[in-house]
């Protein structure tokens, strides 16, 4: 049996009971599947992610991809590419492309269900692959000769990259240096060193395409100066096809790393030995702008990473927990005859567990939920209109899923999934430990979690209006009066409207302090102080109406009878999680709200040399 441990069956219960999928198939851009065809697309990759997807996850941690400085090239574990040659053959990755891109344009809801397998399984794979889907980006806003090199990137699957981050801009992407040099036949030379660039560089295509942002001669600062440049590594004769010479773009060090080893971290060097020939995107000097298409699709990405990974993390606890035999029911604790059991019997080992469930399935929702509002957005655009208020909802979510997602799930996988294995866990026998550093960038790259929290605030919520954060809260506001359950989720409801009047009682004074800061500048520490924990606040209040409406569905499965077996364990599982959840983690919303009600600037005024 391989590491990962996927649960497809969850995947279909949002898909099919929770969001109804089966709606918005068969019509629309969806006319060309049906349900049954998504329950196979999902039980075929599910085949491949569980098998030679995941075979080469451990190989590519003990024996991680080798630099040769001299040449700027990296060879890649033979493990590894067999993962990354079959998925590609495989070309499972068109189902996210549009049809006029050679792809099928399946709902997003199911692409990021058919994600969720490739990322928990080896998450390098899914990176290394995305080629296609960049050269999508660059197909939907390029010029003429751009959508042709798209064309070609897909034909010929090159890779693909990223390039934002310099050793002095990270989180601050507008304080980048590198140049672009306008040149008489309208390329640009670019100048400059990059780091920290995923999939920069392998043996895996033959070319490499580079999306960079670099600030053109004469621009303004910050990120409204950078533009995005197209900048490959080899030079390619649009007509034919055929690569020509080296472009001067080289990976001169490959970082080595905590976890995710397999995954090429690289510095990107551009024009030190001979000039690096980039192509303005689109004509158009709107790099920041351009570049948030990939990251937003980026920051769903990690955050279903992050999430999938705790979900195969609590899958193998369990699977320990249940042939761990240790020690004898607390009830016999003094019985030093009694007979040994599974530890599944101890109660804090429950607690661990259902923490787990609870919290891989309420976050897959969330995956899931935030999905069914990009297929709302692209339910309209293929009806010539746009549904705004979807993509505000997307767009808050987004930092959810990223931030509150990946932080959650590295701070689980420590504290619970390894922990149930004891010392068993801490060993390389056990893929846990691997899933805790593989899973510890989720929370830094793509935006830390303070730049989610920030991002969330300002951005998402402040300068919304709280549109966006009113569907939602209305939605929640109305499960909470509801009948849902028929009398049996009252207590949950009830906890559940107290934790939404709690993420209220965090967010209002934010917003109290965002406005005297107009006044007073220093009132706006009091909402960095607290911008994480409203993050954190609002995600579980999510996660844990998400449970509580999947618990109603079970409750009405479990009512109506005739449910196999299998099945009456997992809805009795779902009713589980949700009532667990609501019990245990939303009073503790009460708790961060004191805490913000409580902030003062003393954090602040305190001097450096103090800390
Ligand atoms: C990285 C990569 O870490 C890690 C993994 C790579 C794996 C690669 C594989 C990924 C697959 C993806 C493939 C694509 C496939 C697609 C398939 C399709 C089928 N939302 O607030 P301001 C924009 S990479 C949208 O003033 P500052 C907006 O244009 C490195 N747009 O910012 C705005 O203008 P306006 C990741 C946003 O103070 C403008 O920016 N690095 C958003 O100048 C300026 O906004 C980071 O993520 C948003 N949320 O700069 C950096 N926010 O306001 C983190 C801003 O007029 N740092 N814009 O609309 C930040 O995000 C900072 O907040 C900052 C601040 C840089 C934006
Ligand atoms: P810094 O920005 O220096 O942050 C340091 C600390 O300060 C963090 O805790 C941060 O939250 C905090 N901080 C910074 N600014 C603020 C603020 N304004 N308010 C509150 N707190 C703040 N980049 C690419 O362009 N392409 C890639 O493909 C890519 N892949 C990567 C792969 C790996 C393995 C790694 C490690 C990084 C990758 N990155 C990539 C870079 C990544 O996106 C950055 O590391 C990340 O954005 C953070 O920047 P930084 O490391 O410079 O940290």
């Amino acid at each position: 049996m391989g590491h990962y441990k996927s649960n497809v069956r969850d995947l279909e219960f949002n898909l099919f009971e929770v969001f109804n999928r089966q709606e918005v198939l068969g019509s629309g851009p969806y006319a060309d599947l049906d349900e049954d065809t998504v329950r196979s697309i999902l039980d075929e990759v599910d085949r491949l992610a569980t098998g030679v997807v995941a075979d080469s996850f451990e190989e590519g941690d003990r024996h991680p991809p080798v630099f040769d400085p001299a040449t700027g090239t990296v060879t890649m574990p033979e493990g590894f590419k067999k993962s990354y040659r079959t998925y590609m053959d495989a070309e499972w990755y068109r189902i996210d492309l549009s049809s006029d891109f050679g792809g099928s344009n399946a709902p997003r809801s199911l692409t990021w269900a058919v994600s969720e397998l490739i990322l928990g399984a080896n998450p390098a794979v899914y990176m290394f692959s995305s080629g296609p889907g960049f050269a999508q980006i660059l197909w939907n806003i390029g010029n003429a000769d751009q959508k042709r090199f798209a064309q070609l990137a897909l034909e010929r699957e090159w890779g693909a990259t990223m390039v934002l981050t310099e050793p002095d801009a990270g989180s601050d992407v507008g304080a980048g240096r590198a140049k672009a040099i306008e040149q008489p036949d309208g390329t640009w030379h670019i100048e400059g060193v990059k780091r920290f660039i995923t999939s920069a560089e392998h043996d895996m295509s033959e070319n490499i395409f580079h999306l960079v942002l670099a600030r053109p001669e004469g621009a303004g600062p910050g990120t409204k100066g950078l533009s995005l440049f197209l900048v490959p590594k080899f030079m390619v004769d649009l007509e034919s096809g055929e690569l020509g010479e080296r472009n001067g773009v080289y990976v001169t060090n490959l970082e080595k790393k905590m976890g995710i080893k397999v995954s090429t971290t690289c510095e990107l060097t551009f024009g030190e030995r001979h000039p690096a020939v980039g192509y303005l995107v689109g004509d158009v000097h709107e790099g920041i702008k351009q570049m948030f298409l990939v990251i937003e699709y980026a920051r769903m990405m990690v955050g279903t990473k992050a999430i999938a990974t705790l979900s195969t993390g609590y899958l193998n606890a369990l699977e320990y927990a249940k042939e761990r035999v240790q020690g004898a029911d607390l009830t016999q604790m003094t019985d030093k005859t009694a007979p040994r059991v599974p530890i599944t019997h101890h109660p804090d080992v429950r607690r661990s567990l259902l923490t787990q469930k609870a919290y891989s399935e309420g976050m897959r929702a969330l995956v899931l939920l935030t999905a069914t509002y990009q297929d709302a957005v692209r339910i309209a655009e293929h009806e010539g209109r746009r549904d705004e208020l979807a993509e505000k909802v997307n767009d808050l979510l987004l930092p959810i899923v990223k931030g509150f997602g990946s932080e959650r799930a590295y701070a689980l996988l420590g504290s619970e999934s390894l922990q149930t294995l004891g010392g068993s866990g801490f060993l390389q026998e056990y893929p846990i430990e691997q899933y805790i550093r593989d899973a510890k960038i989720d929370t830094l790259y793509e935006g830390t979690t303070a730049i989610q929290g920030l991002d969330l605030f300002f951005r998402k919520i402040v300068r919304d209006n709280g549109a966006a954060l009113k569907v939602l809260s209305d939605q929640i506001r109305e499960f909470v009066t509801s009948d849902a359950g028929n009398g049996r989720l009252k207590t949950e409801r009830a906890l559940l409207g107290q934790a939404l009047d709690n993420v209220e009682g965090i967010l209002n004074p934010m917003v109290g302090w965002a406005l005297a800061s107009m006044e007073n500048p220093k009132e706006i520490y009091k909402v960095g102080l607290n911008s994480s924990r409203l993050l954190l606040g609002l995600g579980d209040l999510i996660v844990g109406w998400l449970l509580c409406r999947q618990a109603e569905i079970a409750l009405a499965r479990l009512d109506g009878g005739d449910v196999s077996a299998s099945d009456q364990d997992f809805y009795q599982g779902k009713v589980a999680a949700a009532q667990f959840f609501c019990a245990t983690v939303l009073p503790r919303i009460a708790s961060d709200r004191v805490v913000t009600e409580a902030t003062t600037l003393d954090v602040m005024e305190l001097p450096e040399a103090a800390f």
